[in-house]
């Protein structure tokens, strides 16, 4: 029911937008439908209960159409906006291009009621022929078009870091290019971006421009001008990602970075301070009439709003705003806290680098600690030890870590709870490991109750020291379990059993919401890159980002800890 009632309040929203309504009523719905996607409980349970108004963003007029809506299947304003408005007409806002402006325009003077509709006109001529359109803003619009065709829409962050990197690092390389920075969706660690935002600051805006559309991972160019430039480049896997970007003066750069990264949501409620204050923000700088206040830096912006200034991650109107928020922001996780990764594979299940080249590269990047997690037996496709093979491995981690100088080298198991909720080794080997993540690797699609349980269950062992990546979601493959994360958040809690952020991209798991959740209950995260090869180690990163979205001070991150306060923890849950 919470995504249900999310995508009707999105929608509420959209069609406002259409019909140009108050911008601050079309936040507030939109920030309503975010509140409801991301929330923990059930809206069902909490409107029975009298607690709607707990909600972000929910006062009492929200509530009484949540309540509406979950008495009639209906809520009344919806339904008459829907009256004023076709029905295709809420997709033609996701195409690039095609903001609510355009949108009204084609729809009212030419009768655009859907996308295909759109495609007729554009082919026509008759969209370009509009007052106010012009042939570069269709020539975008179907640029846009073709894009959403052939890719699915959103990337993952995993796909898009690497790409969005290598692309910045070869705008630095071109000559009188001072700075480049990535801005977006990408900057925040969201999990999936729509698109690549980079800003730079150089000498001549056109040159640069041309020649990053010049790039040979460019496939198409949509625009290219004296400051601002977008293209598509190819991803691996086969397929495209938009790349934008603008040029902008140094005195602007803060207040551009700022203004790109967002998210939108976060940018609105910073430019209700400003207006507050009879100022102007924009991606230009803060204005006190024509004069620029602030806008060089990001810090200076916040700063003359007296708003706190936190992480990129922070920027989704989630709290950032409360007056403990900077202090918090500053004391989050980061790349440079992280010790150790706890959850790695090697051959001896189905991993495909020894334990050797696992430590090595692990000490490469300044490590103090590893743990190998092999399958347990149950998973016989991940070539799972059986507990003869295990008893081996056991020695063969021990003598590995004596031969490793100046790292150590941590026994471990990715022990399956089994579809009974029972572990799939027993206790005295269990005990014999320094550590055990406890996964579901099967049964993912039983009910909320018996997954619930099973995961319950494995936490009351005392050997248990986190669950692995816990909804057993694969980003844009496969529906994370249908955990109750109350319960499961409250037993870590109450039994001191840890979850595991898996920082895998195609994981992400706990996802930053839920971390978020459990983070406020005191549990603490340990983030490990579940890593099948030693060049997937550096996934750590996204893993950083997804708890930092979560809102994860470091203390509450088990592998920030120094090898002997990780030692203390480790047994802390058995004795
Ligand atoms: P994405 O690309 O869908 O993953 O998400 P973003 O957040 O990267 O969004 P994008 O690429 O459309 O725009 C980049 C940033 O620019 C966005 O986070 C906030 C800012 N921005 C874009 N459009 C608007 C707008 O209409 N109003 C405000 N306040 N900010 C905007
Ligand atoms: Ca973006
Ligand atoms: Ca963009
Ligand atoms: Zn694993």
């Amino acid at each position: 029911m919470n995504r249900e009632l999310s995508a009707v309040f999105e929608q509420i929203a959209d069609l406002m937008e259409i019909q140009g309504a108050d911008p601050f009523r079309i936040n507030s719905y939109r920030r309503v439908a975010r509140s409801l996607k991301d929330l923990a409980g059930d809206v069902t349970q909490m409107c029975r209960e009298g607690r709607l108004t707990e909600i972000a963003g929910v006062g009492k007029g929200q509530a009484e159409r949540i309540k509406q809506y979950l008495e009639t299947g209906k809520i009344t304003v919806h339904e008459e906006l829907k009256a004023q408005v076709p029905a295709g007409l809420p997709a033609l806002l996701g195409i690039p291009g095609m903001g609510p402006k355009k949108v009204a325009l084609a729809w009212k003077q030419l009768g655009v009621e859907n996308v295909d509709d759109l495609k007729a006109a554009i082919e026509s001529g008759q969209l370009a022929a509009l007052p106010g359109m012009g042939t570069q803003s269709v020539k975008k619009i179907a640029a846009g078009l073709a894009f959403l065709e052939k890719s699915s829409g959103r990337t993952p962050l995993g796909v898009a870091w690497p790409v969005a990197h290598d692309v910045a690092d070869r705008i630095l390389k071109l000559p009188g290019v001072k700075r480049v920075e990535v801005a977006g969706s990408l900057r925040r660690g969201k999990e999936t971006v729509g698109d690549v935002d980079l800003l730079c600051e150089c000498a001549r805006g056109k040159k640069t421009v041309e020649a990053f559309t010049q790039f040979d991972v460019v496939r198409s160019v949509l625009a290219s001008g004296a400051t601002k430039g977008s293209v598509t480049v190819e991803v691996p896997g086969g397929g495209e990602l938009q790349v934008d970007l603008r040029v902008v003066p140094a005195a602007s750069f803060g207040a551009a970075l700022q203004y790109f990264t967002g998210s939108k949501e976060h940018n609105v409620r910073l430019r209700e301070l400003a207006i507050k204050k009879k100022w102007k923000l924009n991606e230009y700088g803060l204005f006190d009439g024509d004069t620029q206040i602030a806008g060089k830096t990001e810090k200076s912006i916040y700063a003359k709003l007296k708003a706190p200034f936190v992480g990129p991650e922070l920027r989704e109107d989630r709290g950032e705003f409360d007056a403990d928020a900077a202090a918090r922001s500053a004391d989050l996780v980061t790349l440079e806290d992280i010790r150790g990764d706890l959850h790695m594979h090697t051959v001896a299940s189905d991993g495909r680098c020894t334990i050797e080249e696992m430590a090595r590269a692990a000490k490469e990047m300044g490590y103090q600690y590893i743990g190998i997690c092999e399958h347990s037996k149950s998973s016989a496709i991940a070539n799972g030890l059986s507990i003869e093979r295990m008893e081996q491995h056991i020695r063969d981690i021990r003598e590995a870590d004596k031969r490793m100088k100046g790292l150590k080298v941590l026994v471990g198991t990715e022990v399956d709870i089994l579809s009974s909720g029972k572990l799939d080794y027993p206790d005295d080997l269990l005990a014999e490991c320094d550590l055990v993540v406890a996964s579901i690797h099967s049964g993912l699609s039983q009910d909320r109750k018996k997954v619930t349980a099973r995961t319950l269950a494995a936490m009351e062992n005392p050997y248990v020291t986190m669950i692995g990546h816990p909804s057993g979601r694969l980003l844009g493959k496969r529906e994370p379990m249908d955990v109750d994360w109350g319960a499961i958040i409250a037993k870590a809690a109450e039994t001191g059993t840890m979850l595991e952020l898996n920082a895998s991209w195609q994981r992400l798991d706990v996802k930053d919401v839920h971390a978020r959740q459990a983070v406020e209950a005191g549990v603490m995260l340990c983030i490990c890159t579940d890593a099948h090869h030693y060049d997937q180690l550096g996934q750590m990163v996204y893993g950083v980002m997804t708890a930092r979205r979560g809102w994860a001070g470091k203390d509450l991150v088990l592998n920030t800890r120094s090898c002997a306060q990780l030692g203390k923890l480790l047994r802390r849950k058995r004795s």
